[in-house]
């Protein structure tokens, strides 16, 4: 790729950072334009037409839809994060499409705004890494040794649970070894840290308590609890002569 790259990005979103992971995997220099999607720009809205980053600008061409971004990514720069086989392919796709019902779902998992809908959702994302342990192999990757498009898509999702974990035990990693061990492995890829910025746990944990939602209340609970557990500050014993 000869032309200058630009990705639309927002610091929070798990589409920017497919893209963002993809093109780390392929060394392919870029410049990240953040994007402040409750005000949208001008330049952003004439090269995004659905008004939704991410976005790829490649010199004056605009790609959007980040699926969309990884398959051209993956014709025009090596290696390869595709399988050769078409039907392979076809079904890395496939899980690909699968990441994108997992991210709504943990939407709707931090926008529930009662405790009962918030289990439901909670159960439902299990019932989904179910799914994804049964067509989990020996790893450490979806497809074995090598890393693929498929890998790209999860590393978003997995990384909202390390905050959904610290808030509370939501029985998402019951009976799933090969799902954790994967987000494992996942955590470890320097193209799957380099996605996000170094201050995401904050960013995330600020905008999970700006919900109102269950879990946000929930958050506050925990956190007030963790404050209540601290141990009692002692001042220091004042010395004889003072
Ligand atoms: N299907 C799109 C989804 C992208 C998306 O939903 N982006 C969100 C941020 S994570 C966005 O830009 N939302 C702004 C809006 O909808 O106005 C993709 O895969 O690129």
């Amino acid at each position: 790729m000869n032309a200058p790259v630009i990705l639309a990005s927002h610091g929070l979103c798990p589409y920017v950072q497919r893209a963002a992971t993809v093109l780390a995997e392929k060394c392919v220099p870029f410049e990240r334009r953040n994007v402040d999607l409750s005000n949208k720009p001008e330049w952003f809205l004439n090269v995004s037409p659905l008004g939704k980053a991410p976005v790829l600008l490649v010199g004056n061409e605009a790609i959007f839809e980040s699926a969309v971004i990884c398959e051209y990514l993956d014709e025009v720069a090596l290696p390869k994060l595709h399988p050769a086989d078409p039907l392979q392919r076809a079904q890395h796709r496939s899980w690909m499409e699968f990441g994108s019902v997992l991210l709504r779902l943990i939407g709707a998992f931090y926008c529930a705004d009662t405790v009962q809908l918030l289990r439901a959702k909670a159960a439902e994302i299990h019932a989904r890494f179910e799914q994804v342990e049964a067509a989990l192999g020996s790893g450490p990757y979806f497809a074995g040794v090598s890393f693929s498009m498929v890998d790209a898509v999860f590393a978003p999702i997995f990384r909202y649970f390390d905050i959904f974990d610290a808030i509370d035990d939501f029985g998402f990693w019951d009976r799933v070894p090969k799902v954790c061990r994967w987000r494992h492995a996942l955590v470890q890829r320097p193209s799957v840290e380099a996605a996000v910025r170094p201050d995401y746990p904050a960013l995330l944990r600020t905008f999970l308590r700006a919900r109102g939602s269950a879990l946000s209340r929930h958050m506050e609970e925990t956190n007030a609890r963790q404050i209540r557990m601290l141990p009692i500050h002692q001042p220091q014993a004042r010395s004889a002569h003072t």
